[in-house]
């Protein structure tokens, strides 16, 4: 009686092992599996990150320089800093007209617009409401 106890003991311990490494080896599979997840989640948000931002300032009538560079996928954040509001706008290479902002024309005293740079080439930053103030922005080749 007593060995048959025993028995059943050993018994149960063995199962008990089976589950608790069965138990173990699907909590390993599930954090390998989130990490492979995680992985371009995390590459996606840096990406992000590193956006390059050109700050262009109008200054009172004008903008700040005449000239500007960038890259394709820059981002122009256009600063309106001068106590006058102005509505501005880009012609692309092939002179087609780009509002920035659909549904924001005049850019008042203080805000700022963003425009993603979507290729290469020599485009112009005017204003619909002082036709005088200019700035070229040359968009360089990608390097890869
Ligand atoms: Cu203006």
């Amino acid at each position: 009686m007593k060995m048959k106890i025993l028995e059943l003991e050993r018994l149960n311990k063995l199962f008990f092992n089976v589950v608790h490494i069965s138990i173990l080896n699907i909590v390993i599979a599930a954090s390998v599996i989130t990490s492979f997840y995680s992985i371009p989640l995390h590459a996606e948000v840096q990406k992000e990150a590193e956006t390059k931002i050109h700050k262009v300032y109008l200054l009172h009538h004008d903008f700040e320089f005449d000239f500007y560079t960038a890259s394709p996928g820059d981002i122009i954040e256009i600063i309106n800093q001068s106590d006058i509001s102005h509505s501005v706008y880009i012609e692309t290479p092939d002179e087609k007209i780009i509002n920035i902002d659909e549904k924001l024309y005049v850019q008042t005293p203080g805000v700022s617009v963003r425009w993603k740079v979507p290729e290469s080439g020599e485009f112009l930053l005017r204003c619909w409401i002082h036709p005088v103030i200019h700035a070229t922005l040359l968009i360089s080749e990608p390097i890869d």
